[in-house]
């Protein structure tokens, strides 16, 4: 799963995924926020006073810390500072039309309200209240996917689950017990208590039979019919392919797939993880990706008083009012027909193509090498004031003017209509 190249032989063996109209949305989105919280976010990286290498979500199992002894930050946690409102307002701000939240991560601590174990923030914090009713009904209100994140296979806590070898004997594991009688209703809780759910996002899938990805993909569609299934349920099923962390696929890729990314380089708060990608990175990343086909999951993770880092804020913000004035050129669209040149990249919608230069020419002449379709003319996305640009066509392929100080400084994209 690790490298691009895996996800294109999921893909393959995944069964005509790709004219499933269920996926139009997600599809469409292109764009959607991750969220990793939960009780890793008050060691945030530490553990008795030492700092712990690595993402900040594994410190249990990078420390082997005793199940006891890690249940005992349950009691402390309290993040008052939760806003769901806030959290969605933000990722609407950023341009994110889907949010993807931890409900279970590998710890096996269960942010929502759950009947199935008493180790969840409703029964086992001093906060006491579902955050996942609140981010629904929030979601509700703005019109965003609400998703959840679920560890099927790995789970810290529960005798019986993946991971843990330190407090648990592997051989007396009853794995299969433990998906049919904890994770299958536990699924079922999440599909049947917060409203439509955008997608169920399952991860390291070690240890599970094809039998079991698939009835757990059966189990999701059957409760919501419309609720995508990610491609780390494993076993090549699911209803689209996840590239590894952070990683791109060096070309377009004709699947449905997405890349999960950091901002820094930790997906649950750690707080001396300050190495944020900039900006400009970040919306270069989500071109190449969508241009590729793909969709890109950006992660934030939150402190446990309930704050996401401001760095994160800043980023978001700045990504999003580049896709106030950019987005016509992103959501919607699909791989354009010009891949692998490094000045910039291409996207579609009907009969536009987008050009998305990266580094603007200092004479403000882009060319466009020929791609075999009619161009009839061009017009910056972000400024309709604008008009028309200057277009000559010659054998080369198109020449584009436009002015001769960048217009953008993060990317410009530019709009060719196409003569059909
Ligand atoms: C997994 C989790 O273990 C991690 O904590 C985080 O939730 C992340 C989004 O997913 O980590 C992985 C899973 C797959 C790959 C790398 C890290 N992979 O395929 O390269």
């Amino acid at each position: 799963m690790a490298e691009d190249g895996s996800i294109r032989e999921e893909a393959r063996q995944r069964p005509g995924a790709r004219g499933d109209q269920r996926l139009n949305w997600w599809r469409d989105a292109r764009f959607g926020m991750f969220i990793h919280w939960g009780l890793y976010a008050i060691p945030a990286g530490q553990w008795r006073g030492k700092p712990i290498p690595g993402i900040g979500e594994w410190v249990m199992l990078r420390e082997r810390i005793p199940v006891r002894e890690y249940e005992s930050l349950a009691g402390r946690f309290n993040p008052t500072r939760f806003d769901a409102d806030a959290w969605v307002s933000l990722a609407k701000q950023a341009g994110q039309k889907y949010l993807v939240i931890t409900a279970k991560h590998h710890d096996g601590f269960c942010m929502y309200g759950s009947n199935e174990t008493e180790y969840n923030i409703v029964d086992a914090t001093p906060f006491g209240r579902d955050p996942m009713k609140e981010l629904a009904r929030a979601c509700q209100e703005q019109g965003v996917h609400l998703c959840f994140y679920y560890s099927q296979t790995q789970d810290w806590h529960h005798p019986d689950g993946d991971g843990n070898d330190w407090d648990y004997d592997d051989a007396k594991k009853d794995f299969a017990g433990y998906l049919e009688h904890y994770v299958k209703p536990q699924v079922r809780e999440l599909l049947a208590n917060y409203g439509p759910i955008g997608l169920i996002w399952f991860d390291t899938p070690k240890r599970i039979s094809a039998a079991q990805s698939r009835s757990l993909v059966d189990l999701v569609h059957e409760l919501q019919p419309g609720c995508l299934v990610n491609g780390r349920i494993g076993n090549a099923l699911g209803d689209y392919a996840e590239a590894g962390d952070n990683a791109i696929p060096a070309e377009l890729f004709d699947a449905d797939w997405e890349t999960p990314a950091t901002i820094n380089d930790t997906w649950g708060y750690k707080h001396d993880d300050h190495n944020w990608k900039s900006t400009g990175e970040l919306i270069h990343k989500l071109v190449d990706i969508v241009s590729k086909g793909g969709n890109y999951l950006l992660n934030v993770g939150p402190t446990a008083e309930g704050d996401i880092p401001h760095a994160s804020v800043a980023r978001l913000k700045e990504m999003g009012q580049w896709l106030e004035r950019n987005g016509e050129a992103i959501y919607g669209t699909r791989p354009g027909p010009l891949q692998g040149f490094d000045w910039g990249r291409t996207t579609a919608k009907y009969d536009t193509v987008y050009v998305h230069v990266f580094d603007w020419p200092a004479d403000g002449k882009v060319r466009v090498p020929d791609f075999g379709q009619n161009v009839t003319g061009a017009r910056l996305v972000a400024d309709p004031a604008a008009g028309a640009l200057p277009l000559t066509i010659d054998a080369e392929g198109l020449l584009v003017e436009g002015p001769a100080s960048t217009p953008d400084r993060f990317a410009t994209a530019i709009a060719l209509s196409l003569n059909s």
